[in-house]
């Protein structure tokens, strides 16, 4: 019994964890329902460091040091509950399951609750980066009890990433589902950013008329600068990319429907509960949703509209400044109403998140990994108890200067019939936060009208109603 961790699901995401695991010299008890996949890793990178070959769940328990710490890495959902079935019998008290899964939050609580009872840590842990992320270091954001993080987070600070500034990308994020809970956010934030990241795109295709290569070497620039990040980076590969088969851009021969697993969805239907605007990310998982719908968008082709006219080279490189302004004040306001809910989540939940920390474990490792996040976090040091990003005199500013473009960008895509409902949405958040009154005055007499749901007023205290199918003279409710 000499193994620091053992890893049971050996797919793409736990053979590379445990890989990581065993070059940064941790002894890795592995395990596979299908043991061949075991017996593949082994024999395949055996010689990276020291892994334990086990083929049942009891060899991977003896093999383990105690406390015991186990981590799994199967399909999240039934998978999950099936594995915890069969490992948490054979754990005493103090020892530790870790789910690297994509989990829910909500099966992370109720898991985390439901093995507490029996003594047994249980840390439900978001990963990010996908499988070369697992393997060189992911950006690990770990829930749980501070307990269980006192004995697991040393480990977990060696395999993750490391930002620019050697700091690892993990922390404790807080108690039993916190950690999928930002993981989710994460998501629903990468959701956002990839689709202003295509309305950018389309706007510098459609109304500036360039070409995929030119566009490539556009995000390329911007790279350079404060959008720098790693889903521009590989924007501009994927646009340079030259199909072979047809010799066309990539770009051009790919279908355009965009898939995906759910995250997104989960990170907009909670917040739906929460009560938290999350309009950019809401956006994000609808236009992947329609653009799936081949019939109905196959039916709507002839519907009348403008077709864009590509502008004159000058204006197009004028143009192409704006498209950045409108996209970096629109990805401060998704990062904006994503971090409202973690802090909603975190209040409903009772954790204690730290929104600064969590900036800063997204520098490295994970898909939305971006110099931005640097911004974040300093925003969050400098206040913690920060309200909104927009409270933030850094992001306010860098808003105001980029508005006019971001307004006028918004005026040639509506004028010309380019959908950007990532830009249009943001930028409504952005007015309507702004705003001295908004509709929802005449929103509160509709209800009193139709329902007498009743209304406050601006100008005195108490709950009121008005007799509107009376002498519509006002009554205290
Ligand atoms: P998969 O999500 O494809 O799951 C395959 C693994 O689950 C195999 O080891 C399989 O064992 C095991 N498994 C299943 Br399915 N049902 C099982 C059961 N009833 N009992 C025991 N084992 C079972 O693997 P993955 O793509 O490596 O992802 C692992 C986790 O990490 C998932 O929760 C995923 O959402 C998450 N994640 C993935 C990525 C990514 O980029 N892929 C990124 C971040 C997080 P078998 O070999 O015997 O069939």
């Amino acid at each position: 019994s000499s193994a620091q961790i053992g890893v049971t699901g050996l797919a793409v995401m736990g053979r590379n964890l445990a890989r990581n695991f065993a070059r940064n010299g941790y002894t890795v008890a592995v395990h596979n329902r299908t043991p061949s996949k075991m017996r593949a890793l082994v024999e395949e990178f055996g010689g990276e460091g020291e892994f334990v070959p086990a083929e049942t769940p009891e060899e991977l328990v003896a093999a383990l040091e105690r406390p015991r710490r186990v981590m799994i890495m199967v399909k999240a959902g039934d998978p999950t509950d099936a594995v915890i079935q069969e490992f948490a019998p054979l754990l005493e008290p103090g020892d530790m399951i870790i789910d690297g899964g994509n989990a829910h939050f909500a099966d992370t609580r109720r898991r985390e609750r439901e093995l507490r009872e029996r003594g047994i840590h249980f840390v439900g842990t978001g990963v990010s980066g996908g499988e070369e992320g697992a393997l060189h270091g992911p950006s690990i954001m770990p829930g749980g009890s501070a307990e269980a993080y006192a004995s697991l987070g040393p480990m977990l600070e060696k395999i993750s990433a490391k930002a620019a500034d050697g700091a690892p990308c993990v922390t404790h994020v807080g108690a039993d589902g916190a950690g999928h809970f930002v993981k989710m956010v994460h998501n629903g934030i990468e959701y956002a950013d990839m689709q202003l990241i295509g309305e950018a795109y389309q706007l510098l295709r459609d109304v500036a008329g360039y070409t995929p290569a030119q566009i490539a070497d556009i995000f390329r620039t911007w790279n350079t600068g404060r959008l720098d990040s790693y889903l521009i980076e590989i924007t501009a590969e994927v646009l340079s990319h030259v199909d072979a088969r047809t010799g066309r851009p990539f770009v051009d021969v790919v279908l355009d429907q965009a898939e995906q697993k759910g995250t997104g969805r989960w990170t907009v239907q909670i917040a739906l509960d929460l009560g938290v605007p999350v309009s950019g990310i809401a956006e994000a998982v609808f236009a992947r949703s329609l653009s799936g719908h081949a019939g109905l968008r196959e039916a709507s082709r002839g519907l009348a509209g403008p077709s864009a006219r590509p502008l004159g080279e000058k204006e197009a490189a004028a143009f192409a400044d704006r498209v950045e302004q409108a996209l970096y004040a629109s990805k401060i306001v998704s990062y904006t109403q994503g971090f409202h809910e973690i802090a909603a989540g975190g209040e409903e939940y009772g954790w204690d998140i730290d929104e600064g920390a969590v900036a800063a474990i997204w520098r490295g490792g994970c898909i939305i990994r971006a110099v931005f996040l640097d911004r974040i976090r300093s925003a969050y040091d400098a206040r913690p108890d920060l309200p909104s990003l927009l409270a933030d005199k850094g992001f306010a500013d860098e808003i105001a200067a980029a508005q006019d473009d971001w307004r006028a960008v918004l005026v040639a895509a509506v004028q010309q019939g380019v959908p950007t409902p990532g830009f249009s949405a943001a930028l409504a958040y952005y007015d309507a936060l702004r705003a001295d009154r908004l509709p929802a005055a005449l929103t509160q007499g509709q209800r009193d009208y139709f329902g007498a749901h009743t209304y406050k007023r601006t100008d005195t205290e108490g709950t009121f109603h008005t007799l509107w199918g009376g002498d519509r003279s006002e009554v205290e409710a």
